[in-house]
């Protein structure tokens, strides 16, 4: 196989709504900036661009859309980014995302409208990520977290489907996390996973895969 120079790893927080990703993305992006690894953080939906406006607009509950529509723009928001994802990652840094394709899955499935199957095939041929760290945490500890309940999805019923989605999409590359435990306690955990894996190297000779494909 062609080597390629060092590229940075591709990483990706999912969770049902208030475990805890973002907070934990922030701690892991300056850590590893800290400890002399490029690294920079994204998110999805990326709520500043045009198609992410929209996105953002449905979720805050100011405009309605079809559920196959806005399945679709959830996923044309990732695929905007892809050539500045690959560049960045060609680049040697290190992406820590905060959710991706599999909440696109795991929220739309969850509506009665949308087939589990059909919702994959927007995202097939995505940038696959290299590790995917899962936080877990029950439905009724997510609920008891500030401000729930303040976006469209953030209902116990719902969230209790969209986490049987996510245990139907996780395969070898997923890391399960108990996210039930302190900011700091958690961070540790997740940081040494990352760190581990980041520095062991295997992703840097490797091309960026496809998501599933
Ligand atoms: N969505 C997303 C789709 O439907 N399709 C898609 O393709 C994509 C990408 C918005 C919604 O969009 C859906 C999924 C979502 O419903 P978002 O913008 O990521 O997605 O959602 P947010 O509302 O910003 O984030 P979440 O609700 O998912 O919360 P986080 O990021 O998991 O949690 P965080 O870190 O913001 O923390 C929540 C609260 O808990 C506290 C924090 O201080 C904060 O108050 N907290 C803790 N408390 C106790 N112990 C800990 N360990 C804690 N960690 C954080
Ligand atoms: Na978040």
């Amino acid at each position: 196989m062609s080597r390629i120079a060092r590229r940075g790893a591709l990483i990706v927080l999912e969770g049902c709504d208030r475990s805890g990703k973002t907070t934990q993305c922030r701690k892991l992006v300056d850590a590893l900036n800290t400890d002399g690894i490029p690294a920079q953080l994204w998110r999805f939906p990326e709520r500043d661009t045009a198609i992410g406006q929209v996105v953002s607009d449905y979720l805050e509950r100011k405009c309605e859309l079809d559920d196959h529509a806005v399945h679709l723009l959830f996923s044309a928001n990732r695929w905007e980014l892809v050539p500045k994802m690959l560049e960045t990652l060609k680049n040697g840094t290190t992406l820590v995302i905060d959710r991706y394709a599999f909440s696109g899955v795991a929220f739309s499935a969850a509506k009665e409208s949308l087939d589990f199957e059909w919702c994959k095939k927007s995202d097939v041929g995505l940038p696959r990520p290299d590790l995917i760290l899962y936080l877990n945490l029950g439905v009724e500890a997510a609920a008891q977290r500030s401000e729930y309940g303040g976006e469209r999805y953030e209902q116990k019923p719902f969230q209790k489907r969209v986490a049987e989605n996510y245990a139907a999409l996780m395969d070898d590359d997923w890391k399960v996390i108990d996210a039930a435990k302190g900011i700091n306690e958690l961070h540790d955990e997740l940081k040494s996973i990352v760190k581990n894996f980041v520095l062991k190297g295997d992703v840097h000779g490797e091309p960026v895969g496809k998501l599933w494909t």
